[in-house]
């Protein structure tokens, strides 16, 4: 079978991340096409490609490129909309990081045209859920073996932010991930959640509440506590518990020796989520090109990129209200039904 030939919109950190992921690690394909508004992000990306991926600025251009037949979407959040759309009017498939788009609005514009089309072309960036820890989770939990879910305890932290990061992205940005990666593990909704805003740590810039408790429910009622702190200092620690009817299952932590040195015993922690979800992301591109050749997505669904916007939303809200908010959406369209 041919090789896909992909489009690369946004040239920046993880666009040139996922380009060498592309050429180099992932079958199937070859990048033929970048595009971004900065030509410095645009040539450093040129020079990856070795000269053999055609060079935009203009994003509408690539996606109507006769030598792409699949568009990878990695510009900032509010940008994806846009290139989201135009793959789906040129009724290309696309893979779009997270987040599907930074409002409601546009996620349900999104999901309009592609149920307008008939045919499912959009896959979210939500790599979580191809995390080999977060699979066996998934496999025991389906397995029966541990009865209901009942609370879900997670932390999601990181060494520091820059100035830049506010007190939003803690849930937009960040948090964000367990909002999908839990209700795909649980294989339930979100209902209501609220945030709790207590003490700052001494490490967070002036604007920003860190750490943060946010606090989520389902429709069938299990809780989930979940802990980001964005500046805890010792690296980048992702925890995941499921409290079960009939026991506990923790996501493995990534595999480092266990060192026995000096009267201590210690493992390392990973250094930032590019490097703990390295795995992930090779997978996640692998299957999804399987996918587009087959013809059949499987992955996150526009649908999911737009619950998770939704959610995003009343936990911000939340953060301000102090309260518990709701978390209310459309009715899901037949195109996403399993
Ligand atoms: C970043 O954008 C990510 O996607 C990481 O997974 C997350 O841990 C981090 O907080 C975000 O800034």
């Amino acid at each position: 079978m041919n090789d896909l030939r992909i489009g690369i919109i946004g040239c920046g950190m993880i666009g040139r991340e996922h380009l060498k992921r592309l050429r180099h690690r992932i079958r199937g394909c070859s990048v033929t096409a970048l595009c971004d508004s900065s030509l410095e992000c645009l040539n450093k990306a040129a020079e990856i490609a070795e000269g053999e991926a055609e060079k935009y600025e203009d994003a509408s251009k690539l996606i109507n490129d006769k030598n792409v037949d699949a568009i990878l979407v990695a510009t900032p959040g509010f940008a994806h909309g846009d290139s989201v759309l135009a793959s789906i009017e040129a009724g290309k498939p696309v893979f779009c990081e997270k987040p599907l788009a930074t409002t409601a609005k546009v996620c349900r514009e999104i999901v309009k045209a592609e149920t307008a089309f008939g045919r499912r072309l959009v896959q979210v960036g939500f790599m979580r859920r191809y995390d080999r820890g977060y699979r066996q989770i998934k496999s025991l939990l389906e397995s029966g073996d541990f009865g209901e879910p009942l609370i879900v305890k997670c932390t999601h932290r990181a060494i520091s932010v820059d100035d830049s990061y506010t007190t939003e992205m803690a849930v937009t940005d960040t948090a964000i991930h367990e909002i999908d990666c839990l209700r795909w593990l649980l294989n339930d909704d979100w209902q209501e959640v609220c945030c709790i805003m207590g003490k700052d740590t001494k490490y967070a810039h002036k604007e920003l509440s860190d750490p943060q408790v946010m606090i989520m429910k389902t429709k069938k009622g299990i809780t989930a506590v979940l802990e980001v702190f964005v500046n805890c200092k010792f690296g980048y620690d992702i925890n995941c518990e499921i409290v079960c009817e009939d026991g506990v299952i923790n996501l493995p932590s990534p595999a480092f020796p266990t060192i026995r040195k000096d009267c201590k015993i210690s493992t390392d922690i990973e250094q930032n989520w590019m490097l703990r979800f390295i795995d992930s992301y090779d997978v996640e591109l692998q299957e999804w090109v399987e996918c587009v050749k087959r013809g059949e997505l499987s992955g996150p669904t526009a649908w999911d990129g737009y619950l998770a916007e939704v959610t995003a939303d009343a936990l911000v809200a939340a953060q301000t209200s102090g309260k518990c908010e709701r978390v209310e959406t459309d009715k899901m369209p037949k195109l996403y039904e399993a």
